[in-house]
């Protein structure tokens, strides 16, 4: 279906010259980095943590398989905030040098050693200072009212230095943080600005993807979310970046209630998604879709194919990454069921059985992977 589709989109792209790339990038969410702290009430829990044991970032082996197999050229790389900041010193341009460097190496190899664009994902719900029941607690960012809280500006010292370190690498992706929700829309507008401040400030000239409310979520980006939230469209198109590489980052997940935590596939995509991408035209904004997903069944395999499909077809989408992949998933699903494993190659699923690398990914992913992915230049939205 897709190959027909891209022939006749390349036919139509031949006659139209000028038309701008349409899918530039195409992966995975390497997951992992933000692992061990789940412990509900029990603050600090798995802090720091101990590298490869309570997280990881990426097997490099299996990395070489999406790359050189696969032919992907981008990886969603996760970590924790309170990891990179300790709690001890806060929220900003203070790290641990020691899980920055384990962190830098990973993005390091994947694009100084493999060539493919790395996101890097504060994996944080843009909250700060106790990820022990992510994604409920910890203290919003910018909460004025919360003495606990980190600030907006500490927010904005922290992307700044981030920026900085990786500001010779044109091949990383900036991600301001993952899935925001259940707070102000407006805040949520400040938080994104201020990164996008620290960033450029930086001299930073990256892609940049700036998240909405409500988990991010494509089929709710008008619609009012959480406790009576404003709509992300109502705020995400003041988001100002003076060499406006920004992009807005979408999650969208295809199961009954768009959690990606069940094993059926009954939300379409592209329905779903019309008025995000009516939004996106009316605003002259692309997005990237940076997490999605699936179980090993053939509704799935349909719904995943039919979402990726769509992206190829609205050219105000630039890319996408499925979730998940990651060292440290072993037999469990990130997503759907015993039966679907992590898509992390070369891993078995919780019944013993090919995991999601050999069936989801194998009957919905591999056959849309486009050939022509950006492979060269700085992440941008050409
Ligand atoms: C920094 O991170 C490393 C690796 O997780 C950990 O061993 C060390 O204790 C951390 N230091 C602080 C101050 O949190
Ligand atoms: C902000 O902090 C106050 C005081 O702790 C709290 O009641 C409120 O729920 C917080 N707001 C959000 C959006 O978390
Ligand atoms: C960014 O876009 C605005 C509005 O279209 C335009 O005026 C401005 O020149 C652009 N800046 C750059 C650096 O391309
Ligand atoms: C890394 O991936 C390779 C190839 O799939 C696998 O053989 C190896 O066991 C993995 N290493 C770890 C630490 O998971
Ligand atoms: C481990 C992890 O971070 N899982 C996330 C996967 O995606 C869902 C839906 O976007 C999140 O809610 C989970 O926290």
């Amino acid at each position: 279906m897709l190959i027909t589709f891209l022939q006749a989109l390349f036919t139509v792209t031949a006659i139209f010259v000028a038309v701008g790339a349409k899918v530039l990038y195409a992966g995975v969410n390497e997951s992992g980095g933000e692992f061990g702290v789940f412990s509900p009430g029990n603050v600090g829990f798995g802090l720091p943590g101990r590298f490869n044991v309570d997280y990881a970032f990426i097997n490099k082996s299996t990395v070489d398989v999406f790359v050189d197999q696969e032919k992907i050229n981008f990886f969603r790389v996760t970590f924790l905030m309170e990891r990179m900041c300790p709690p001890s010193t806060g929220l900003g341009s203070r790290f641990n040098e020691t899980y920055f460097s384990e962190f830098a190496d990973a993005i390091d190899y994947i694009t100084n050693n493999k060539g493919a664009y790395a996101l890097i994902d504060p994996h944080n719900y843009m909250r700060y200072n106790d990820p022990s029941s992510q994604p409920t607690t910890g203290s919003v960012i910018g909460n004025t009212t919360d003495p606990a809280a980190a600030t907006t500006e500490q927010f904005k010292e922290f992307w700044h230095e981030i920026a900085r370190r990786f500001v010779r690498n044109e091949k990383v992706v900036f991600g301001i943080n993952n899935e925001p929700h259940d707070m102000a829309t407006d805040l949520l507008l400040k938080n994104n600005q201020a990164a996008i401040d620290g960033i450029r400030s930086a001299g930073a000239h990256q892609l940049i993807l700036a998240p909405g409310n409500g988990f991010t979520g494509g089929h709710s980006w008008t619609q009012v979310t959480g406790n009576g939230d404003a709509p992300s469209s109502d705020f995400m198109n003041q988001l100002v970046d003076p060499l406006n590489n920004t992009a807005i980052d979408i999650h969208e997940y295809l199961d009954i209630d768009f959690s990606g935590s069940h094993a059926e596939c009954t939300q379409p995509g592209p329905s779903n998604l019309a008025a995000l991408t009516q939004w996106l035209q009316d605003n002259n904004l692309k997005a990237m879709i940076t997490e999605f997903g699936g179980g090993n069944n053939d509704g799935c395999f349909q719904a995943v194919s039919d979402l990726i499909g769509y992206i190829a077809d609205n050219d105000v989408y630039i890319g996408w990454a499925i979730w998940a992949a990651g060292p440290l998933w072993g037999t469990n699903s990130p997503c759907c069921g015993a039966d679907t494993g992590s898509l992390e190659p070369g891993q078995v699923n919780d019944l013993g059985g090919p995991n999601g690398f050999e069936t989801v990914w194998a009957q919905a992913v591999r056959p849309n992977i486009p050939a022509t992915l950006k492979r060269s230049g700085i992440s941008g939205l050409f």
